[in-house]
């Protein structure tokens, strides 16, 4: 336990199961004290987090759900964070979707539609949440999102969501530059390949599993824990001179060639 975030209110969006990043985000933002709200898109999920926060002990300040592809849904969730929780310090994004057929094969076969809705729920919904978060951060906060090195460099079937968190890396600089003058930050995290519901099923996965092992410098897997605590990092005061950045969490991965 620490006292990093102690007070801070801070809004999680993106639990699925024990396996999700955002999961393990909870566990290091109430290890630092935080109180935490919650939103979901599936009420399956909804009940899942349920079962996680009872069975760990942690008492949420309030679960909202919350639909990034509908604006009305994003605007009704932080109204109500508004009218029953106040002032927020803190809100972590950890959302993206894509059709599966388009996470594999040659990436210029992208369907418009399926271009549209991997930005949509991948990109634009950081843009959305931040709008109507930054109305409830009167005392400042910080906003983190997560991302892929796919981002930066052709990773072999990430083809659709590389080109959607390419825009999401550059909505976040964009964004750090509007609220930066309210004493928000905004910042990512690039974690390495770990094994959650979304990562499930999608050809090329455990190829880059294994490669972490063989040729990043620490020479072992990254976990939820890991990205939970570079997370609870950024939102915290630690981090307050840094803004609109990308904090690669993939046990140094991404520096070599
Ligand atoms: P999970 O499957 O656990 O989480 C994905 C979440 O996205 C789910 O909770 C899902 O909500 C949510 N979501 C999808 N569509 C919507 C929507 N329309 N509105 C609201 N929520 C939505 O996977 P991860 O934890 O792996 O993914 C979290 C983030 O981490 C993603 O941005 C992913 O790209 C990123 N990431 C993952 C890596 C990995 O190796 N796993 C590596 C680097 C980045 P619901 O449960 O309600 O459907
Ligand atoms: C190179 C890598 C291998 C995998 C390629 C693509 C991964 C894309 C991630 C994307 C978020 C996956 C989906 O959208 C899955 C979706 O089509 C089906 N799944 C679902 O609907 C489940 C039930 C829900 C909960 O999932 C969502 N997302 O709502 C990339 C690897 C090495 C790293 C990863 C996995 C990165 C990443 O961004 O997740």
């Amino acid at each position: 336990m620490n006292t990093l975030l102690k007070n801070k209110n801070i809004v999680v969006m993106g639990v699925a199961n024990n396996r999700s990043i955002a999961w393990g985000i909870t566990k290091s933002l109430h290890n630092a004290g935080a109180n935490l709200i919650f939103t979901n898109r599936q009420e399956r999920s909804k009940q899942k987090l349920e079962k996680l926060l009872a069975q760990n002990e942690i008492d949420p300040t309030l679960i909202v759900s919350c639909d990034v592809a509908d604006d009305e849904s994003i605007v009704n969730a932080f109204q109500e964070i508004g009218e029953k929780v106040g002032t927020i310090h803190g809100l972590v994004h950890s959302v993206a979707f894509a059709n599966r057929d388009e996470l594999n094969g040659e990436y210029a076969d992208t369907s418009r539609e399926g271009y549209l809705l991997a930005q949509n729920i991948s990109s634009y919904s950081l843009v959305a949440v931040t709008r109507e978060a930054k109305k409830l951060m009167t005392e400042g906060g910080g906003i983190v999102t997560q991302t892929y090195l796919g981002a930066e460099r052709v990773v072999p079937n990430y083809n659709v969501m590389g080109v959607a968190k390419a825009a999401l890396e550059a909505s976040v600089r964009y964004l750090a530059e509007d609220v930066g003058k309210y004493g928000i930050r905004v910042n990512a995290v690039s974690a390495g390949p770990i094994r959650t519901l979304s990562a499930k099923g999608v050809s090329g996965f455990n190829d880059k599993m294994s490669v972490i092992e063989e040729k990043a410098p620490l020479r072992r897997q990254i976990d939820q824990d890991q990205v939970g605590d570079a997370t609870a990092f950024l939102l915290s005061d630690m981090a307050r001179g840094v803004t609109g950045d990308v904090l690669h969490v993939d046990s140094g991965f991404h520096i070599i060639a």
